[in-house]
């Protein structure tokens, strides 16, 4: 049995990426290490800000582990929310998060738009990146029930939200699941 801690507060993040993981891997959430503090996120960039929050963990706590950091880049926006993409209306509450793109977006022919994922891996203090993408476009209106975050509002190309996806379906395709398997796929090849 492998245990790795994921340094990151967010629930659904822990939901998806659990689901994917191999029996042979235990996720350690940071309040099993007396980890309770809110993680850094000080860069512009998503590889920077996920970079410093596995770091800021094996700094403090000298553990194995990893981040992820995350975010919606919509092509009409120049990029935005980006790595704002938690606290865009302010707040991290997602429904006003989703107005204000949605309103950010009225009018606009070019609704594509792509949620990237990049997890950060530090394993016995060396440092890994594992990136994943998921291209789709930014709907009218919110719909569907599961998932968090923009993902009501969020169109893949057949036409469904990723919000009308039950957990394992969004898991195996998303930026993060993609992201996932391969670190998963590194993991393994060490073992
Ligand atoms: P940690 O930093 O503790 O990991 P966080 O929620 O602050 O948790 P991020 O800084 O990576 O995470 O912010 C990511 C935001 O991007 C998240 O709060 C959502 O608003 C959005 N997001 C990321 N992945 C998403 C997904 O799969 N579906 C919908 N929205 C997503």
């Amino acid at each position: 049995m492998t245990e790795i801690v994921f340094a990151t507060n967010n629930q659904n993040k822990i939901r998806e990426i659990e689901i994917l993981l191999p029996p042979v891997f235990h996720i350690k959430k940071l309040i099993d290490i007396g980890c309770n503090e809110e993680l850094p996120e000080t860069h512009h960039t998503i590889e920077e800000n996920s970079a410093e929050k596995a770091t800021y963990v094996f700094e403090k706590y000298r553990v194995n582990c990893f981040s992820e950091d995350s975010g919606l880049e919509v092509e009409a926006l120049d990029g935005e929310p980006g790595v704002d993409s938690a606290h865009y209306a302010g707040d991290r509450d997602a429904n006003r998060n989703m107005d204000k793109l949605l309103e950010n977006m009225q009018g606009k022919e070019n609704r594509n738009a792509q949620f990237k994922t990049v997890i950060t891996l530090i394993l016995n203090g060396v440092q890994h990146q594992f990136t994943g993408i998921l291209k789709g476009k930014i709907g009218t209106e919110k719909r569907g029930l599961y998932g968090f975050g923009y993902d009501p509002v969020f169109v893949l190309p057949d036409g469904r939200t990723l919000a009308e996806l039950m957990l394992d379906e969004k898991s195996r395709i998303s930026h993060r699941g993609i992201a996932t398997k391969k670190l998963i796929t590194f993991l393994t090849d060490l073992t």
